[in-house]
């Protein structure tokens, strides 16, 4: 098994390489790739050897300052191990690679019967030998000879496109320096759109968008996301795009979301293909951020790298940032602070409960691969987030000034970062950032002391103190907001913004009083200004009174998440003790207050009927979690919702029902969901089904109808894979939704999985959407008879085999195993010990053997 690799180990490399030039012939059955490096003495280290990487590849030529020598003796595992004696040596490398078999969709491989490239985080050993590491940069020239292949691409600027008879060989420069991880290669027949962007120094950058043929018309959505990115990141952060053309390329098979490569994004067609009828908002709203996200990661990743991977975040959490606040911006800021967290809840605070907790900066790894996960970027994006909070957006914009004047063209760490905020803030960052080294969830507990003038807060950080911006609020019984707050003593620092006030708190005990009158409530962590739990008891109405009138729109949701988890967790307790099931009519009051308020936006209201989920409340446990208890009661919440708001639910469904705009539709869809959980209204989702005019709410109404045992949904399932099953995206709509209803079923639907035609085995897409939505699905593959575990255990070794990314991520289902009641446990820890028996991937052994042990 590999070894693991660790932070502290890290060394500059003893050689630079400083150019770079690639020679791809692509034949029917292999690839040759030659390549040129100059090699040039690190001057701080002192030692002769460097290490090549490889993976796989047929070396044929190895050739040092032009003499051919025997490789035998330096090939070593899959490296290849040099003595190097002088300052500079030109190295040369011809070696033989295979992309058609290649299904790790990684290095170079073939999708569709074109050519793409995957090199990040360490693909591109498997392309040729070569210091396959962040901190080696260097300056790339790609030449490709292919023939029946039209479009040949790679990174930076076309110099030369040549014909003869039989082949095309084009020539591409990137005149930036990269490393190895950014390289890119494309190949094969694609139709495009084009358009330009005049930067604002009055540049035109040619922008052009590749699909597969017949798909053009899809792609403008892309195009125009793609112009909204780089006209904001100049308006933001006088960031300019700095190369002549700027390539997207769709990719069917591609195991991520998609890849930053210098001037050639690759995408998965997910996050490219878009028209009305075949994606859904959320499909536009995602296609938006990503492109944003790729695009955002050129200044933030490739520009500034990182210099070994650990540093990750540095670029990853950095972007996340970017591409939130751009989503901000461009769209409602209230909503997407309440989808990020909500996604934050559930999947970051999850992974740092589980078995694969890690800090955003890990200290070792045995897989790299591994780390892509939603510490690095959600947590990661937290952390920025918290930076920007504590000295202000300006300074901040300040901060990414100096980070690019002092980091430029380097490949730097997260302290680096650090660095330039305090030099451009004046801010010592030191003690905050203990954030980048501590894994786990950070909880904060609140005591109060109200008299009748004065209120006193005692905060106690449970888990090991960290600098936490802690923004409230405080309103009066009536309603209106306490305007000046007067802060009477404070053991810490804080800042006064508006009607909210910033709490710094850095030690395990703080205080701080205010003056304030006895009907005081409190709202904290007002836009979630720090990635904690917090606990607090309420005064009694006190969280009525914030969902009611709290003046920030995430304080108000999070007013109702109380509420709502809070009656869940008094089900769940009725439910262990076999008493009956009483849900707090109170909230139902609330909730009919919200539908009947003509202020709030359609888009706001449906984030207030999003309920906590399965994975947020079992956090609410500290052992294991009463997996069967959760699951029941939170079926039956939303049926009393469902029943006991029936008329306001179906009047507002029916109001909204023909509105042509995302917002409303969330909306809509968010209340024919909920009354679908009452029989006698399958209907209106069946006649939805058959109306619809987009896919919003033709997929909408089938997952309403889905949890049903109806004949309805059967009718509707079937209408919409006869509609839709050779489109390959919108199939894997149909497989999420069959392997997220709420059933056991499921579990015999996924067994004749392999004998549908339109399920390709080894698509990512495909995967994800089917074995990785049955491990997103409690009530199925937590199945007592441990079928469940047994069908994930078998599906993720054979994808072992082929594919290891995707392996390991879906096999990330099994890290609550300590979280699970005892019986399930046993039967998980038998698939679990047989799976590490197995010739497994580093990737998979990892992830495996953490959520074990
Ligand atoms: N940087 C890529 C992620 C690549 C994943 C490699 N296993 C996409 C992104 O975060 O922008
Ligand atoms: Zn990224």
């Amino acid at each position: 098994m590999a070894e693991k690799l660790r932070l502290k180990d890290y060394q500059q490399p003893s050689y630079w390489t400083t150019k770079t030039d690639l020679v791809f012939e692509l034949f029917a059955d292999y690839t040759l790739v030659s390549c040129t490096t100059i090699l040039s003495r690190n001057l701080n280290q002192n030692s002769n050897d460097l290490i090549l990487q490889g993976d796989g590849q047929e070396l044929l030529e190895f050739q040092i300052d032009g003499k051919t020598t025997d490789s035998a003796p330096f090939l070593k595992d899959k490296n290849l191990h040099l003595n190097l004696t002088k300052n500079e040596h030109t190295l040369f490398i011809k070696n033989k690679i295979y992309p058609k078999d290649n299904k790790s969709f990684e290095g170079l491989y073939c999708s569709n019967n074109k050519y793409f490239t995957q090199c990040e985080a360490e693909g591109f050993r498997k392309i040729t030998y070569y210091q396959d590491r962040p901190d080696v940069l260097s300056k790339f020239t790609t030449t490709v000879t292919a023939s029946g292949y039209p479009v040949l691409l790679s990174n930076g600027n076309l110099v030369s496109e040549s014909k003869n008879a039989d082949s095309t060989t084009v020539v591409w420069e990137d005149p930036f320096p990269k490393p190895a991880y950014l390289f890119a290669l494309v190949a094969g027949h694609f139709d495009k759109i084009t358009d330009s962007f005049k930067t604002r120094s009055g540049t035109n950058i040619l922008l052009e968008v590749y699909v597969d043929e017949g798909l053009a018309s899809k792609a403008q959505h892309a195009m125009k996301s793609l112009k909204e990115s780089m006209k904001w990141d100049e308006d933001r952060y006088d960031l300019e795009y700095d190369l002549d053309r700027y390539m997207i390329v769709a990719a069917n098979d591609f195991n991520s979301g998609a890849m930053e490569n210098k001037g050639l994004n690759i995408f998965n067609t997910k996050y490219v293909l878009a028209d009305v009828k075949s994606a859904t908002d959320t499909d536009f709203y995602n296609i938006q951020s990503v492109v944003a996200h790729e695009y955002f990661h050129n200044w933030t990743g490739n520009r500034v790298t990182c210099r070994d991977w650990f540093q990750l975040s540095l670029k990853e959490g950095l972007t996340v940032y970017r591409d939130q606040e751009f989503s901000s911006d461009l769209n409602s800021r209230g909503v997407k602070r309440i989808d990020d967290v909500m996604r934050l809840r559930t999947s970051q605070f999850s992974e740092d409960a589980g078995g694969n907790s890690h800090p955003v900066r890990p200290s070792e790894a045995l897989n790299i691969s591994n780390f892509y996960t939603a510490t690095i970027y959600e947590k990661g994006a937290e952390l920025i987030r918290m930076i920007e909070t504590l000295i202000g957006r300006d300074k901040f914009k300040l901060g990414m000034k100096k980070y690019f004047e002092l980091f430029d063209g380097k490949a730097v760490t997260t302290e680096d970062f650090c660095f330039a905020m305090s030099e451009a803030s004046g801010r010592d960052l030191t003690y905050f950032q203990r954030w980048y080294s501590q894994k786990g969830t950070p909880k904060l507990e609140v005591k109060r002391d109200l008299t009748s003038k004065q209120l006193k807060l005692n905060f106690k950080q449970i888990t090991s103190p960290l600098l936490l911006p802690v923004s409230i609020g405080l309103i009066r019984a009536d309603g209106t907001a306490i305007k000046d707050i007067e802060v009477v003593d404070a053991s810490f620092e804080i800042q006064k913004r508006g009607d909210t006030v910033l709490l710094e708190i850095t030690k395990d005990s703080e205080t701080i009083t205010f003056s304030a009158p006895s009907d005081c409530r409190i709202s904290f962590l007002r836009d979630f200004s720090a990635p904690i739990i917090l606990k607090y008891d309420p005064i009694e109405n006190e969280v009525y009174d914030l969902a009611a009138f709290d003046t920030n729109s995430f304080s108000k949701w999070e007013a109702i998440q109380q509420l709502i988890t809070s009656d869940i967790l008094k089900n769940i307790g009725n439910l262990q003790r076999k008493q009956k099931l009483q849900f707090n009519e109170n909230l139902i009051k609330t909730y009919q207050k919200i539908l009947r308020d003509p202020i709030l936006d359609t888009a706001y209201t449906a984030k207030l009927f999003s309920f906590p989920e399965f994975d947020n409340i079992k956090l609410e446990f500290d052992g294991a979690y009463p997996l069967d208890e959760i699951l029941e009661t939170l079926t039956c919440f939303k049926q009393n919702i469902s029943l006991s708001l029936n008329d306001d639910l179906f009047a507002i469904y029916n109001n909204l029902k023909d509105n042509d705009n995302s917002s409303d539709r969330s909306l809509k869809n968010c209340l024919l969901k909920l009354l679908c959980s009452q029989k006698q209204h399958l209907e209106i989702a069946s006649n939805q089904f058959k109306a619809a005019k987009n896919m919003t709410d033709q997929l909408a109404a089938l997952n309403a109808l889905k949890d049903s045992e109806s004949s309805l949904y059967t009718e509707c399932l079937h209408t919409f894979y006869k509609m839709w099953s050779t489109d390959s995206l919108v199939y894997t709509k149909y497989l999420s939704t069959i392997f997220t209803k709420k059933s056991v079923s499921v579990l015999e639907d996924i067994q004749k999985l392999s004998k549908d035609t339109y399920f390709q085995n080894w698509n990512p897409n495909h995967n994800y959407a089917a074995y990785g939505a049955l491990a997103a699905n409690p009530t199925a593959f937590h199945d007592k008879s441990g079928l469940g575990y047994q069908i994930l255990a078998k599906r993720i070794l054979e994808l072992d085999q082929k594919n290891p990314h995707v392996a390991a991520r879906i096999a990330n289902c099994f890290s609550d195993y300590k979280k699970l009641d005892s019986h399930r446990q046993t039967l998980l820890k038998k698939e679990l010990e047989a799976m590490l028996q197995q010739k497994l991937s580093s990737n998979t052994y990892e992830i495996i053997h953490n959520s074990l042990h």
